[in-house]
């Protein structure tokens, strides 16, 4: 018996397995215990003897049964260590974090120095009126100028508004003749205009409004020589050009200079036209004002040296993550 025991005992390589073998040699219904059991019928001389081995057996099976138990035991723990052994040398596994759009971070840098400068932000709708974007601004029905903002039209009174200039009108009427205003508004913008690597159909402008008594041209001109250098350094090249909008009267354009692309145009400006004013309750005799709106995406062309304005809209990965960290 102690032999067989000591044979399953050492073969046995699974816990359970060893619990059932204790049971079946020890247990109270085990091999052991039976014969120790019918030591009864045997004669009373041979009793002492018979008992004496039993119990030196049970001895060795239990002890076997302890030492195999132990050796299994870490043996599993072994195992369990090797399988979830940690290896702080290795490299992490690195988390992708989302970043700012190049455009949004671009509104914002941009907020950022006009409200350095004490201007609010004022917000209003894309989807706007004929009266707002283009009746209030000297644009009536037929007017040519018109055609320098080809429209979507939702239908003949709504349409997409096609400059942020309709918020002057709105901020204007919203102020009711109080003074000084001084606001820039940012937003999408469309336009039924070809994309190429300067124009896309939707693109973003934001708009500045300073209405006061007292207000010139040549504080546009510093307003916005002073944007330019914030943004791009304070050897950037400006220049203003004249122009035509029928809101602005003198009206400008002006552009920046790029080493590579040569002269980009980034806004149109100008000041405010005397009806415009009046139309909205100021009295032109005692305010003037000027307005100019900032085309967004080409700051971000020049600022970023991007070679086309649809790769801001393509959502391609490698293109925005170049922009981790600006
Ligand atoms: C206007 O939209 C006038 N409302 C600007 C203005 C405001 C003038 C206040 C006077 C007073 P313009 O159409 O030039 O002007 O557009 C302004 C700027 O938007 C341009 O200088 C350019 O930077 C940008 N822009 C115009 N068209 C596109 C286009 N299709 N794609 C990307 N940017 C454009």
């Amino acid at each position: 018996l102690q032999a067989e025991a000591e044979t399953a005992i050492l073969e046995t390589n699974d816990i359970t397995a060893l619990r059932d073998l204790k049971v079946k040699y020890l247990g109270k219904k085990g091999e052991l215990t039976s014969i120790l059991r019918g030591m009864g019928g045997l004669p009373a001389e041979e009793r002492p003897q018979m008992g004496k081995v039993a119990n030196e057996v049970r001895g060795v099976i239990e002890s076997l049964l302890i030492d195999r138990e132990t050796a299994l035991e870490e043996a599993e723990l072994e195992e369990r260590l090797q399988l979830e052994k940690l290896d702080v040398t290795l490299p992490g596994i690195s988390q992708e974090i989302g970043t700012a759009h190049p455009l949004n971070s671009m509104i914002e840098k941009i907020e950022d120095i006009f409200i350095g400068m004490g201007f609010g932000v004022a917000e209003g709708p894309e989807v706007e009126t004929d009266q707002y974007n283009f009746e209030a601004l000297n644009l009536p029905k037929e007017h040519p100028a018109r055609d320098m903002q080809d429209s979507f039209y939702i239908n003949p009174e709504m349409l997409l508004r096609t400059h942020t200039s309709s918020v002057q009108i709105r901020t204007l009427e919203a102020k009711k003749g109080e003074a000084p205003v001084r606001i820039i508004c940012p937003g999408k913008v469309y336009r039924r205009d070809d994309d190429d690597a300067t124009h896309s159909h939707q693109f973003t402008q934001i708009e500045g409004l300073v209405v006061d008594q007292n207000v010139s041209m040549s504080e546009l001109n510093g307003v916005l020589f002073a944007f330019a250098q914030k943004m791009f350094g304070a050897g950037i090249e400006m220049r203003l050009r004249p122009s035509f909008f029928p809101f602005t009267e003198p009206s400008v354009e002006v552009d920046i200079y790029h080493p590579e692309k040569g002269w980009i145009e980034i806004l149109g400006a100008g000041m405010v036209h005397p009806d415009v004013l009046a139309r909205v309750g100021y009295d032109p005799e005692v305010y003037t004002g000027f307005a100019f709106g900032v085309g967004v995406e080409r700051i971000a062309i020049l600022k970023y040296d991007i070679d086309d304005i649809r790769q801001l809209y393509t959502n391609d990965l490698r293109f925005l993550d170049q922009f981790k960290s600006v």
